[in-house]
């Protein structure tokens, strides 16, 4: 049957247009910490429609999408030029992911995709999937992107699914040419969710590590570790130290990982990380936040007990359900934060709040007492308090 090709063009367009202009809402109940919005802010359909389906008759006579894309999530975030700039990970329907850069002048939503994706120079081993970029400006100058890369893990050549996961480094002055170095050296067999330090510690450069035995399971490795490197044009760590581990019956027992680089408050470093359970339905993947020091960014000073963002509603639902993951969020100039993440490895969402809202929770919502029983008192004496003021 033939197709008027015209008339779908023009309804892709309007959809498309339509969707890219939707204005985005606070949800209007916000737990005191932070509100999220409601509706996700980039999805497979935000990305160019000249990105997927060739556009001349000619050569696609049924209009049809080609090169489709299966998910836009787990981006870089940082402020460029007073826009709000996403490096989203794009993974088309051959599963293989790559990165685009989407903007917006709110953070909130309207992102549109810049025209082309980053073009992300290969090493001498080339990379079969990078993805989970960290955007992290330097004070040396740079503005850095840690990525994961992804290879076969050629010491079992017969099993088509074992990979190994390392840590890829490029850095840019545009964010349009990018310059790629050496992989992280390390001596922990596989690394993931790799994070720079934006500043420079006794001169050296200090990474957020997260040493792991094998591609999924973290095994005796795990935690959120900490190691310098000398330069960025051989970048080495020697000794990791873990400086915030995985823990039995935590939100984080079976692994847990920095989310974007932290952010420097005047009472300490501002971290965001993610941690793993395990459930019977499979993994489950929460946000949590923690501080260290402002001298010793490798010293946690506060950690609040369970997390911070769990998978809410449609962000549960995806191609790996139950995950929410973040490694961007923003600053603006009023001290107001955005995070930007990632549900069900399939879109990307934003929840907004304040540096002062942050300290608050940081500093004074207590840790978690690893036993029921410890629960049972710290709810006690919320409860106490609160009976003494309401019955005054
Ligand atoms: O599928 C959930 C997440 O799994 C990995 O994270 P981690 O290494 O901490 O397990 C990453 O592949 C991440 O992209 C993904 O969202």
């Amino acid at each position: 049957m033939a197709i008027d090709f015209s008339q779908r063009l023009k309804t892709l367009q309007t959809q498309h247009e339509i969707l890219i202009n939707c204005k985005n809402e606070p949800q209007y109940v916000s737990n005191g910490i932070y509100t999220r919005w409601k509706y996700p802010i980039i999805t497979p359909a935000h990305t160019p429609l000249f990105w997927r389906y060739d556009l001349n008759e000619k050569t696609n006579p049924f209009l049809m999408e080609r090169l489709g894309v299966n998910a836009t999530f787990n981006s870089g975030a940082m402020l460029w030029k007073g826009k709000y700039l996403l490096v989203v990970r794009v993974e088309g329907w051959d599963r293989k992911s790559f990165f685009a850069i989407a903007e917006s002048l709110n953070g909130v939503d309207n992102f549109q995709f810049w025209d082309y994706p980053i073009r992300m120079p290969e090493t001498d081993n080339p990379d079969t999937n990078v993805y989970d970029m960290r955007l992290c400006p330097h004070e040396d100058g740079w503005i850095y992107g840690f990525f994961c890369t992804e290879r076969k893990d050629k010491t079992r050549p017969n099993d088509t699914s074992a990979a190994e996961a390392q840590c890829g480094i490029a850095r840019t002055k545009d964010l349009i040419n990018w310059e790629r170095l050496p992989d992280l050296i390390s001596y922990s067999g596989q690394q993931r969710n790799v994070v720079l330090h934006p500043e420079f510690i006794n001169g050296k450069y200090g990474l957020y590590t997260r040493p792991q035995d094998a591609f999924i399971d973290v095994g005796s490795g795990g935690g959120i570790g900490w190691g310098l490197t000398d330069s960025m044009e051989r970048a080495e760590v020697k000794n990791e130290v873990i400086l915030d581990g995985k823990l039995y019956h935590t939100i984080k027992e079976v692994k847990n990982g920095q989310g974007p680089a932290p952010i420097k408050t005047p009472e300490g470093w501002l971290h965001l990380a993610h941690g793993v359970r395990n459930t019977a339905a499979g993994l489950r993947y929460v946000l949590y936040l923690f501080m260290t020091d402002l001298n010793k960014p490798w010293k946690v000073i506060y950690l609040p007990g369970g997390y911070f963002i769990a998978p809410e509603g449609g962000e549960r639902i995806g191609d790996v359900s139950n995950v929410v993951f973040s490694n961007g969020w923003i600053v603006n100039e009023n001290h107001d934060i955005f995070i930007y993440y990632g549900s069900s490895d399939t879109r990307m969402h934003v929840a907004t709040s304040t540096i002062t809202q942050l300290l608050d929770y940081v500093k004074n919502t207590p840790p978690d007492g690893l036993r029921s029983a410890a629960s049972v008192e710290q709810r006690y004496q919320l409860i106490d308090k609160n009976l003494t003021l309401l019955r005054k």
